[in-house]
């Protein structure tokens, strides 16, 4: 007699290629995929502010956080993604290939949706390990990326719902273990907690400062002068002789005229002192003490209004970080400073000599250094 063949799909028997699994980490990847979706909108948002959207400057942390949850969701998403994909892959083996128009679009949106998951991850991963690989490039692609990554995510939840609610209701006594060598069940899905555990914690560190020692890979923290990180030097942006001339001031023009300050006329405006992050959108950040001029002080000093929309320009003509936009919301916050000093010592070159931007929650990017020009709107 001949002998059945044995479906291609059942041939894989590890106890985790099951629907119980697959929905336990699916949902757990639901959450840390929204998190991070969420999170790089308004990154995005902030840097690429349309008309309608306003960004507060409080909290003075507020950035810090939705940045740091942004990079701590996308690292824990990478093993619970690989974990998801493990559980489900014999289902890749599934005769025939396409069964039903419905079942075509889901198998097409599931293979959109790894491939964008997976370009994410990497693309993210890579760019806070390795400091902007891909200056330009990298911002735009993996926001548009992320729209086809939350899109094929709502169409795959979509599709699989009642697969999805049948697993997660189902008490175990109905759907007991089957009998494998091997990893149970329960121990795969103690096994994807904990290796998003770990990873978590081995990055959370560049923005938990309680967790900075534990963490080995918090990339780039406490590590440059002053106590602060780095990202760009004052060599690297081709500014060093600019900003240690005699001849330096700061213009800032507003409808009256130009005025212009030196650094000792900036020096005898009233200052303000503030604990405030550098918050880099690759996740670190840092607290550090500033001490510069108010910039409701300084625009008062030029006729202008608080509250007035500035364009801020640096001494770095190369760079893609030469020019940022403070809104109003910033420039009418007397946290938001033209920083003179940092920690106590005047700003080190590579910090920003001779004045930076910092203001509160906002994006390291727009902390812009080596400020030569203020332009008021
Ligand atoms: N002119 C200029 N300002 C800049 C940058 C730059 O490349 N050029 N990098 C920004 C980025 S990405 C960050 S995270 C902060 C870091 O500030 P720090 O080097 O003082 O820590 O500076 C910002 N200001
Ligand atoms: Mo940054």
């Amino acid at each position: 007699m001949k002998r059945l063949p044995v479906p291609d799909e059942e041939r894989f028997t590890a106890a985790a290629h099951s629907p119980r699994v697959t929905a336990r980490v699916g949902l757990w990847l639901a959450i840390t995929f929204t998190t991070c979706f969420v999170t790089g909108l308004l990154s995005h948002l902030i840097q690429h502010p349309p008309e309608w959207f306003l960004w507060p400057s409080r909290p003075i942390w507020l950035y810090r956080v939705t940045q740091g949850l942004h990079v701590v969701a996308g690292v824990a998403s990478i093993p619970l993604l690989l974990a998801k994909l493990w559980s489900v892959y014999p289902k890749l083996f599934g005769k025939p290939l396409v069964r039903s128009i419905p079942h075509a679009v889901e198998r097409l949106s599931i293979l959109v949706l790894s491939a964008a998951a997976f370009f994410e991850l990497t693309t993210g991963l890579l760019n806070v390990a390795q400091n902007y690989p891909w200056t330009f490039y990298f911002p735009q692609v993996h926001y548009a990326v992320a729209w086809v990554a939350i899109g094929s995510i709502l169409v795959h939840i979509a599709v699989k719902l009642p697969v999805i609610r049948r697993a997660l209701t189902r008490r175990p006594a109905d759907d007991p273990e089957p009998p494998s060598a091997g990893l149970s069940r329960r121990g795969f899905l103690r096994t994807t907690w904990l290796t998003a555990g770990v990873s978590v914690v081995a990055t959370a560190g560049a923005t938990v400062p309680l967790l900075r020692n534990v963490s080995g890979l918090s990339w780039r923290t406490g590590n440059g002068t002053q106590g602060l990180p780095v990202n760009r030097t004052a060599t690297a942006a081709g500014v060093v002789q600019a900003a240690q001339a005699t001849t330096w001031q700061l213009s800032v023009v507003t409808s009256a005229g130009t005025r212009t300050f030196s650094l000792a006329e900036l020096r005898a405006l009233p200052q303000t002192t503030a604990e405030l992050p550098i918050a880099c959108v690759e996740g670190w950040s840092q607290s550090a003490i500033w001490r510069g001029v108010a910039f409701p002080t300084l625009l008062t000093a030029v006729g202008a209004q608080p509250g007035a929309t500035v364009r801020v320009s640096s001494l770095e003509r190369s760079g893609l970080y030469g020019v940022s936009v403070l809104p109003g919301e910033h420039t009418a916050d007397a946290l938001t400073l033209l920083a003179l000093e940092l920690n106590g010592e005047v700003l080190d070159l590579d910090h920003g000599f001779p004045c930076r931007i910092i203001a509160p929650s906002r994006p390291g990017v727009l902390q812009t250094k080596w400020v030569s020009k203020l332009e008021v709107w």
